[in-house]
């Protein structure tokens, strides 16, 4: 049995929307920062850190984005969320995940000089290619969720990052990702106004 723990608009929503490519049941624990529900001791013997998200694989605790999207990718090949029979493209995607990971995650504690820097690269690594891999792919889903909330945090002029934003819109126009929305919606509590009425911008 698998079980998300997530916070609507954030980090998790990554997983979430694997979760709902690949079609598999899971069990939805969403949490509230403002309630401080991820400093319970109840969640924080689940996941130490207090983030979200964590995954529970039969009450085994998996954390980390790009862990949690390589496990269901893994798990559900049928979904063809990763190259599996290509060693270099499945390298690719790690390479991908851990810049997603560990530069564009945290650019904006380093102010908008150096996150405008980063998402610049980012822009020109996918350059025009319909999905970063090739075929869609979890990176996609991983990319796709820093961007939309990135969209939120800054006031981007027209045609910056154009091919971020062009990915953006075809990731916005899969089932998936708008079910997402809609779920993450349903939740409630603590969405912003934008994100309510439209679903397609992410809280800082
Ligand atoms: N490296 C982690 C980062 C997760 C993370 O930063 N989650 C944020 C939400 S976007 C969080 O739970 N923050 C709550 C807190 O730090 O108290 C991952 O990729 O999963």
């Amino acid at each position: 049995m698998l079980t998300l723990y997530f916070a609507p608009g954030s980090s998790s929503f990554a997983p979430h929307i694997a979760l709902n490519e690949i079609g598999v049941p899971y069990e939805q624990r969403p949490l509230s920062f403002d309630k401080k529900e991820t400093r319970s001791p109840a969640y924080l013997a689940i996941n130490p850190e207090g983030k979200v998200p964590t995954l529970l694989i039969d009450a085994r605790p998996l954390t980390e984005v790009a862990a949690i999207l390589f496990y269901l990718a893994r798990t559900y090949p049928a979904a063809q969320l990763l190259p599996f029979s290509d060693p270099e493209g499945e390298a690719r995607a790690i390479s991908w995940m851990s810049f997603i990971a560990s530069t564009l995650h945290p650019a904006r504690n380093k102010g908008i000089e150096h996150t405008r820097n980063v998402y610049d690269i980012a822009d020109k690594r996918l350059g025009t290619k319909e999905w970063v891999l090739g075929p869609y792919s979890i990176v996609d889903i991983h990319l796709f969720r820093l961007y939309w909330r990135l969209m939120a945090a800054l006031d981007l002029p027209q045609g910056a990052l154009p091919n971020l934003a062009a990915h953006h819109a075809r990731m916005m126009a899969r089932p998936a990702v708008q079910r997402t929305c809609a779920i993450e919606k349903s939740v409630g509590y603590e969405m912003p106004e934008w994100f309510a009425g439209q679903g397609t911008r992410a809280p800082a």
